[in-house]
C-alpha cells in the first residue's frame, strides 16, 4: 500500500508582528512541496536526485523579502494575473477604477493583490492523503464584490503538484489567477543550459506598457518559437538587442496537448511539465533581477538576471484596448475553479 502524502504544519517568521506558517506535504518518493501563509507562497519544491534532494524552485530566507521587491517570487496572484490598461475594469457597461501600481496600469491584483496578503492554512484530508488549503476573504483591493477566495494544494504519490483556484464574490467582478513561481531546475546560477518547449503557436502583441493590443504573432521564424525543445540561453541571447534583453511575453496556448508546456535541466534530468485548464502562459526569464533587495538563497542574497523563469498559466486577457473582460468575468455567487499542475520527473 502506498504511503499517503503526509502533511505538517510549522512556524516559518513574523511579519509585521503576524506570524507566518509554512505548510509542507510529503509523499513517499521524498518530494516536498511547502507553501507560506505569506502570499500563498511556494516555498519549496524538493526533489530527490542522487546528490540529494534539490529545491526547483526560487526563495528567500525571510517573510520580509518576498515584499521587498516587485519580483513576486513565487507568490499567488490574484484577483488579475496580468496588466490591466489604465486600471479600469469594464462590466455590465459599468467601469470600475482599480489601484494602480504600475504607473497607469494595475499589475498582478494591484497593491492590494493575493501576494500582499496573509492567508489561512491549514493541512486537510484527501484520498490521496493530506493536503495544503489557503483561504481569504479578498476585500479593499478596489476590485467589485467581497470574494472569499480557497487555493488547494496537492501532492500526489506520483509527483504531480495540484493548485485548484477556487473563488465566490457578492458582485459580478473579475478572477484570473496564477502562481507566479520561478523555476531553476539546475545547479548553475541561471537557467542558461535549460531546455523550454512551449504548446503554442502565437504570442500577444504587447503595446509599450505590456498591455496586449488584441493583435497576435506568430512565433514561427522568431525567438519566441519554443515549439520545439529550446535552449533557454540561446534563446535570451537572440533578444539581446531588445529594451527587456529576455523574455516577459504571453503565449497562446494550443489545449490540444496534455502539456502546455516543458522545462528541463540535460544535467540534473529534472524536468516540469505544466499542465492547465486555460489558454494563456506567461514566460518571464527574470532579466530585470536586481543585486540589491533580493536576499535570494540561491545566489547567496543577491539577484542575477535570468536566475529562474516563470511560467504563469491564466486566461488570456481579451481586455487590453478591447476592454473586453467577459473571458475573466466571476458572477455574483458563481463557482468557476482553475487548475494549475506541475508533472515533476527526476532521476533518484
Ligand atoms: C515584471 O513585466 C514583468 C512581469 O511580467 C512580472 O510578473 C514582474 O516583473 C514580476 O514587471
Amino acid at each position: 500500500m502506498m504511503q499517503k502524502v503526509r502533511g505538517i504544519v510549522s512556524d516559518f517568521d513574523e511579519y509585521q508582528g503576524h506570524k507566518i506558517q509554512k505548510l509542507s506535504l510529503t509523499n513517499a518518493n521524498g518530494v516536498t512541496l511547502s507553501l507560506l501563509t505569506l502570499g500563498a507562497t511556494i516555498y519549496e519544491i524538493m526533489v530527490p536526485t542522487k546528490s540529494g534532494t534539490h529545491n526547483i524552485v526560487l526563495n528567500y530566507y525571510n517573510s520580509k523579502d518576498y515584499l521587498a521587491n516587485p519580483f513576486y517570487v513565487c507568490m499567488a496572484i490574484g484577483r488579475t494575473a496580468g496588466r490591466i490598461m489604465a486600471g479600469q475594469i469594464v462590466l455590465n457597461g459599468q467601469t470600475t477604477q482599480l489601484p494602480q501600481n504600475e504607473g497607469t496600469t494595475t499589475l498582478h491584483g494591484g497593491p492590494e493583490g493575493f501576494n500582499s496578503q496573509i492567508w489561512q492554512g491549514k493541512i486537510i484530508q484527501t484520498a490521496t492523503g493530506d493536503a495544503i488549503e489557503m483561504s481569504h476573504l479578498q476585500t479593499g483591493d478596489g476590485y467589485p464584490g467581497e470574494m472569499q477566495v480557497k487555493i488547494i494544494y496537492t501532492l500526489s504519490p506520483d509527483d504531480v503538484i495540484g493548485i485548484k483556484y477556487i473563488a465566490t464574490s457578492t458582485a459580478d467582478t473579475v478572477f484570473n489567477p496564477t502562481q507566479h513561481v520561478y523555476f531553476n531546475l539546475g545547479r548553475e546560477d541561471t537557467i542558461a543550459k535549460q531546455m523550454l518547449k512551449i504548446n503554442a503557436a502565437h504570442i500577444q502583441e504587447l503595446d509599450q506598457n505590456k498591455i496586449p493590443t488584441g493583435k497576435q504573432i506568430p512565433v514561427k521564424h522568431t525567438p519566441f518559437d519554443f515549439q520545439q525543445p529550446t535552449n533557454l540561453g540561446k534563446a535570451i541571447a537572440e533578444m539581446n538587442n531588445t529594451t527587456e534583453k529576455g523574455f516577459d511575453d504571453i503565449f497562446v496556448v494550443n489545449q490540444d496537448q496534455k502539456l502546455i508546456a516543458e522545462l528541463s535541466d540535460p544535467k540534473t534530468k529534472i524536468s516540469v511539465g505544466i499542465e492547465s485548464d486555460r489558454n494563456g502562459l506567461v514566460m518571464f526569464t527574470a532579466n530585470s533581477f536586481t543585486h540589491d533587495q533580493m536576499n535570494l538563497i540561491r545566489t547567496k542574497g543577491v539577484g542575477k538576471p535570468y536566475e529562474g523563469i516563470t511560467l504563469e498559466p491564466q486566461t488570456l486577457s481579451k481586455a487590453g484596448s478591447t476592454r473586453d473582460f467577459s473571458a475573466i468575468e466571476l458572477k455574483k455567487g458563481e463557482e468557476k475553479p482553475y487548475t494549475i499542475k506541475y508533472h515533476l520527473h527526476y532521476k533518484k
